[in-house]
């Protein structure tokens, strides 16, 4: 591929949280220098802030935080900053309204993702109802956040929806699963003519085999909004490997037909990143980085991808869309 020819529909974002790759580093992500991004007690009562869901809004950024309290309860709070580095993230818990009150009780939430999309930022997130499924809501301004429908059904983690309508229709990734700790778990595809009723599911990607790809061999779960390039959709995505000391969460890359993005077109055999640094590797979950979210500039190609650490801390790594598109094709198992 040649990169100069790559397109990228995304923002031009010049404010882009940014540094430059390391000299004598040759990875395609690398890490901020004064990771954590985010610190666990950015709050006064947060135990923890990770998983967590960031998007330029007006001349700055904005998110939906997973803040879990020092009662261990998961929430979701908003923030905003202008830098996209130093965040000011709201005290009070973010409560959805306008939902049916049969769906609308809180219970709990976590690991969210934001996308603009027909002029509204859209929130997914792992909403409680009889156990985790996929919760939805909208915003025009961080402040009120309007509930609609349960995407799915009990148990589904890891709604990612796409930044556009394919086809005519809405479309998400999911990845369905049981109560818990999920030892399997494959990414699906389903679309929506109004955000409500989800259906046409299709299946995406299966966990590696163990011998092809280990870090990736028990589950996997999609994670930023995807990114789309005239490559195809750059989808982030996280895959577990069960070691002998308990789960490894680490992220990949792979890359999705446009028009029609059950069908991968190639998928990344080594990692992006796995967690290696104190703040990845200790933590109230040791060993997890786990991506929620990517600003893109397409002016420059270039990405920030924030991701929880450790289930404690929020992390920034950096890369060049283009550099990561071409490295997938590269390294694909497929
Ligand atoms: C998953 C989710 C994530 C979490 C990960 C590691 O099942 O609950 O929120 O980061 O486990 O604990």
């Amino acid at each position: 591929m040649d990169m100069n020819t790559l397109k990228i529909v995304a923002p031009v974002l010049p404010n882009i949280p940014w540094e430059d790759r390391p000299s004598g580093c040759t990875a395609p992500l690398w890490r901020y220098s004064k990771n954590p991004v985010i610190p666990r007690d950015l709050l006064p009562d947060s135990n923890s802030i990770f998983n967590s869901a960031v998007v330029p809004f007006k001349d700055g950024f904005a998110g939906v935080f997973r803040c879990d309290d020092t009662n261990r309860r998961m929430a979701l709070h908003a923030g905003f900053s202008k830098d996209g580095i130093h965040w000011d993230i709201k005290p009070e818990v973010l409560r959805f309204t306008g939902a049916d009150p049969e769906v609308a009780e809180w219970v709990y939430g976590y690991d969210p993702r934001v996308t603009l999309l027909d002029g509204k930022y859209w929130v997914s997130w792992c909403n409680g109802y009889h156990g985790p499924t996929i919760g939805l809501a909208w915003t025009e301004d961080f402040e009120t956040f309007h509930q609609v429908e349960n995407a799915f059904l009990p148990y589904n983690r890891n709604g990612v929806l796409f930044p556009r309508k394919i086809g005519g229709r809405y479309a998400m990734l999911s990845r369905p699963s049981d109560t818990g700790h999920t030892a399997f778990g494959d990414i699906f595809y389903s679309e929506s003519p109004d955000m409500e009723f989800w259906g046409h599911h299709r299946h995406v990607m299966a966990p590696a085999p163990f011998e092809v790809s280990a870090w990736q061999c028990m589950k996997i779960g999609a994670g930023p909004i995807p990114i789309e390039t005239s490559e195809g959709w750059l989808l982030l995505y996280h895959g577990v490997l069960r070691s002998c000391n308990g789960y490894v969460y680490s992220f990949g890359s792979a890359l999705l037909d446009l028009e029609q993005p059950w069908k991968v077109l190639s998928r990344s055999g080594p990692y992006l990143l796995s967690p290696q640094t104190p703040y990845e590797c200790m933590g109230d979950v040791p060993n997890v980085a786990f991506p929620c979210a990517a600003l893109a500039d397409s002016a420059t190609g270039r990405i920030a991808v924030y991701y929880g650490c450790a289930d404690t801390v929020t992390g920034l790594a950096f890369g060049y869309i283009g550099e990561i598109v071409d490295w997938t094709k590269k390294h694909s198992i497929l």
